[in-house]
């Protein structure tokens, strides 16, 4: 664990088997029809400085959608939910989360704040910036995969000595398909008291060339974070990528409700990773799914709370419609 005074970091994930899970994610997914990588794999240090360049883009208004409601709400959000801690599930470069921190600095005298996420170095960066805008904060970073580790914040010095406010920003659980979407909520509702609370970002379902636009950015950024994964894994499982030999592909299946990203194979051609004992024959246009990236209405985000075991309590929409806060509560009865 790497520690400061008032700076910790403790990792869950990126540890020592880290790779053999990797490798076993990749073959599996990369055997599978459709053939798909999974999206935790963008996140290397390249690849979360290119989200945090998407983040300003003016095609991805996401950011600053969340943003502006942060900015108008935050405070009322901190006052009503009564936290002693705020836990931020994929917390990235925590853009917009210093605007919940300001609200629960103002209230409490000793707060904590615990950045969790698969990447270690926006956690580290993020925290450097928090830690020096808020005098008395205290932050608790833990590398974890939220698949997999969120079980662990109900333990061991995660024990709560007060109210906590989850945070789950950006839009991220769309993500996350119709099975593990509940089943992250439930891993975060099993550790959360009645007097805890959920703040939950989510981008709505809307004009369909907004949302292409947003994916499909004229600097290709969104392109260039696309094809980073294929330096990640060639990088980490002994690969023979050759980016040229892809293309990004981002549409909105208006259907399905949800953008889907792909890396299309410009031509017949191996991909091979010998660390994952993996050897696709890709044919020319033939794709690999890299990323859902679902859209919700307010239905549609309830329904997944319940699912997930969640009941919501408050729903902030912008004035535009183009994204929302939920607030939501566990729906397990104890307490609060
Ligand atoms: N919440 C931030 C960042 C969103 S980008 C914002 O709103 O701007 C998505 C973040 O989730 C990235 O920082 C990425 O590293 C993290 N992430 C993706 N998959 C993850 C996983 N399986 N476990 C933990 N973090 C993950
Ligand atoms: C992190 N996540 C919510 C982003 C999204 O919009 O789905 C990731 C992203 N992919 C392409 N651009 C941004």
């Amino acid at each position: 664990m790497e520690k400061t005074s008032r700076f910790e970091l403790e990792k869950w994930a990126g540890t020592s088997d880290a790779r053999a899970e990797m490798a076993r994610e990749v073959r599996a997914g990369l055997s599978r029809a459709p053939r798909s990588i999974p999206p935790k794999y963008f996140y290397d240090e390249v690849g979360s400085r290119l989200f945090d360049v998407i983040c300003d883009l003016p095609e991805y208004y996401l950011t600053r959608a969340e943003r502006a409601l942060l900015e108008r709400h935050a405070e009322g959000i901190v006052e009503r939910a009564r936290p002693r801690t705020i836990v931020e599930i994929g917390s990235g470069m925590a853009r917009k989360t210093g605007l919940l921190l300001r609200a629960l600095c103002a209230r409490v005298p000793s707060p904590t704040y615990v950045p969790f996420d698969i990447a270690p170095e926006p956690i580290a960066a993020s925290a450097r910036a928090l830690l020096a805008a808020h005098p008395t904060l205290r932050v608790r970073g833990v590398v974890g995969d939220f698949a997999r580790d969120c079980s662990r914040l109900g333990g061991g010095a995660h024990v709560s000595n007060g109210p906590r406010l989850f945070a789950f920003l950006g839009s991220t659980l769309g993500n996350l398909d119709e099975r593990e979407a509940p089943a992250l909520l439930r891993s975060l509702a099993g550790v959360m008291s009645g007097h805890d609370r959920f703040l939950l970002g989510v981008d709505l379902v809307k004009d369909p060339r907004v949302l292409h636009a947003a994916y499909n950015d004229a600097q290709g950024v969104t392109a260039a974070f696309n094809k980073n994964v294929l330096r990640v894994l060639a990088r980490q499982l002994d690969g023979e990528l050759d980016e040229q030999g892809f293309e990004h592909l981002a549409f909105y299946d208006e259907e399905r409700q949800r953008i889907e990203m792909h890396l299309v194979s410009t031509r017949a051609q191996v991909l091979a990773l010998q660390a994952a004992d993996v050897r696709v024959t890709l044919s020319e246009g033939e794709r690999v799914l890299t990323e859902i990236s679902r859209k919700f209405t307010r239905d549609s985000i309830e329904w997944t709370l319940s699912l997930g075991g969640m009941r919501p309590l408050e729903w902030i929409a912008a004035d535009d419609g183009a994204f929302a806060l939920c607030l939501a509560r566990t729906a397990r009865g104890d307490g609060g």
